[in-house]
C-alpha cells in the first residue's frame, strides 16, 4: 500500500502468492509483472507518437492478410522481449505471428501460455485514436513434456480454462484492466512514477443499457437477429423497446469494451455473410476470448451468437469468431433473437424483407 493505494504489484502477490492450498497461482503473478512491463514501454512508444518515427505501413501483411502497421510489428517486438525470458512461459502467439513463439533454448520454460493481439485498433494511430492491447494466459495441461515448446495444440484450449485476461487501453490515460478470475479490476498508470495503481476495483457491468456498439456499414452481411435487434434499437421511443438507443463505432475492441465495463452498453461483431465460414471478423485467441474472460468476470455475458463465448472450441491459432457481448440483459435479448429465429418463430417481429428467408441471399466477398 502507497499512501493508501493499492500497486498492481500489491494485487497480485495479495490475490494470488497469498492465496491458500492448491490453488495458488505459481509465477502467474511474476508473468502478469512482465506483461504490464510491455505495457508501460508501449504506452511510452505510443505518447512520442509521429516524433517517434514509427507511423505507417510497414509494407507486410499477417496471417490474416491485413497490412501490418510499423507499430504492430514494433509492439509485438516488445511484448517478446519482456515475456520471453523469466522462465514462465511454454510458448507465445500473436495476431502478428504465423506460429508459435518458441522460447529461446538460452531461457528456461515455463507452464504458462501466452496469447496477445500487441496493438488492437491499430488503424486509429495514424489519427491520433485511442488503440489498445489484449492479453490471455492458459496454464499449459499436464499431458506431455511439461518443459518441451509449446506448439499450436497446447493453445487450442476453449477461453473458459484463462487463468488471466486483460487489456490495456492507450487513451488519454493508460489503463490496465484485468481478471485473474476474481473479479474484473482497472489500474490506471501513474506515468511519471511508473506504477499501475488500482483505480477500478471489481468493474461490474450495468444489466441493462440504452447503448450499442456496431459497424453498421457491414449491415447488408449481417443475420435477421442482429438486423431484428438493431432494427428495434434505431425506432427508439417509437418502437417495440419504448426507449431511444444510442449508437457508438470507434473500431478498437479495446476502446468498446471498456466502454461497456465503464458504463455498459452492446458490442457485436456478428456472424458476417462476406466471409464463407460466416466466422465474424474478430480472432478467437487474441481478442473474442480474454475479452469475454472480462465480460463475464464483471458480470457481463459473452456469445456467438448462439453459444457461450467461452466455451468455444478453438481449431487454429487465427480462428475467427462472431462476438455479442456486453450487458446481460440486452445480450439474452440477442441470444433469443437467434433461438427464435432458428426455430422459425420470430415471423410476428421481422419486417417483410426479413419473413422472406429466399430474400435474404448471403453475398460474399467480391
Ligand atoms: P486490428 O487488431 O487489426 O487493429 O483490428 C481491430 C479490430 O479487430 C477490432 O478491434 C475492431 O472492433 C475491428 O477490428 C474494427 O473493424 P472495422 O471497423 O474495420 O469493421
Amino acid at each position: 500500500m502507497l499512501d493508501g493505494r493499492t500497486t498492481l504489484s500489491k494485487f497480485l502477490i495479495d490475490t494470488l502468492d497469498r492465496r491458500p492450498g492448491p490453488d495458488a497461482a505459481s509465477g502467474l503473478s511474476a508473468l502478469l509483472i512482465d506483461v504490464a512491463a510491455s505495457i508501460k514501454t508501449i504506452a511510452a512508444a505510443l505518447t512520442r507518437g509521429a516524433l517517434g518515427g514509427q507511423h505507417g505501413s510497414a509494407q507486410s501483411v499477417n496471417t490474416h492478410g491485413e497490412e501490418q502497421k510499423k507499430l504492430d510489428l514494433v509492439t509485438n517486438e516488445i511484448f517478446l522481449q519482456h515475456c520471453e525470458w523469466d522462465g514462465l512461459l511454454a510458448g507465445m502467439v500473436s495476431e502478428e505471428m504465423d506460429e508459435v513463439y518458441a522460447i529461446p533454448e538460452t531461457y528456461p520454460r515455463g507452464d504458462y501460455l501466452l496469447a496477445f493481439d500487441p496493438l488492437d485498433g491499430s488503424s486509429n494511430i495514424d489519427i491520433n485514436g485511442v488503440v489498445g492491447s489484449i492479453f490471455s494466459v492458459l496454464r499449459r495441461d499436464g499431458e506431455g513434456d511439461a518443459r518441451g515448446a509449446a506448439d499450436a495444440a497446447a493453445f487450442m484450449r476453449p477461453g473458459r480454462e484463462q487463468v488471466a485476461s486483460g487489456y490495456a487501453i492507450y487513451g488519454p490515460s493508460t489503463m490496465l484492466v484485468l481478471s485473474v478470475g476474481n473479479g474484473t479490476h482497472g489500474f490506471t498508470l501513474e506515468r511519471d512514477v511508473g506504477n499501475f495503481v488500482l483505480t477500478h476495483s471489481d468493474i461490474r457491468i450495468p444489466e441493462d443499457s440504452c447503448e450499442f456498439a456496431i459497424n453498421a456499414s457491414n449491415e447488408r452481411f449481417w443475420e435477421p437477429p442482429v438486423r431484428r435487434y438493431v432494427q428495434e434499437c434505431k425506432d427508439g421511443r417509437t418502437g417495440c423497446r419504448a426507449q431511444d438507443f444510442n449508437m457508438r463505432w470507434i473500431a478498437s475492441m479495446v476502446a468498446e469494451v471498456h466502454r461497456i465495463l465503464m458504463r455498459g452498453g452492446v458490442f457485436m461483431y456478428p456472424r458476417d455473410f462476406r466471409t464463407p465460414a460466416m466466422e465474424g471478423r474478430l480472432r478467437l485467441l487474441y481478442e473474442a476470448s480474454p475479452m469475454s474472460f472480462l465480460v463475464e468476470q464483471a458480470g457481463g455475458l459473452s456469445i456467438t451468437g448462439r453459444e457461450r463465448l467461452l466455451d468455444v472450441q478453438p481449431g487454429a491459432l487465427h480462428q475467427r469468431v462472431p462476438v455479442i457481448l456486453g450487458s446481460r440483459h440486452e445480450v439474452e435479448r440477442i441470444q433469443r433473437y437467434h433461438g427464435e429465429y432458428d426455430r422459425g418463430e420470430d415471423k410476428p417481429f421481422t419486417s417483410p424483407l426479413f419473413n422472406e428467408r429466399s430474400l435474404f441471399l448471403p453475398e460474399t466477398e467480391a
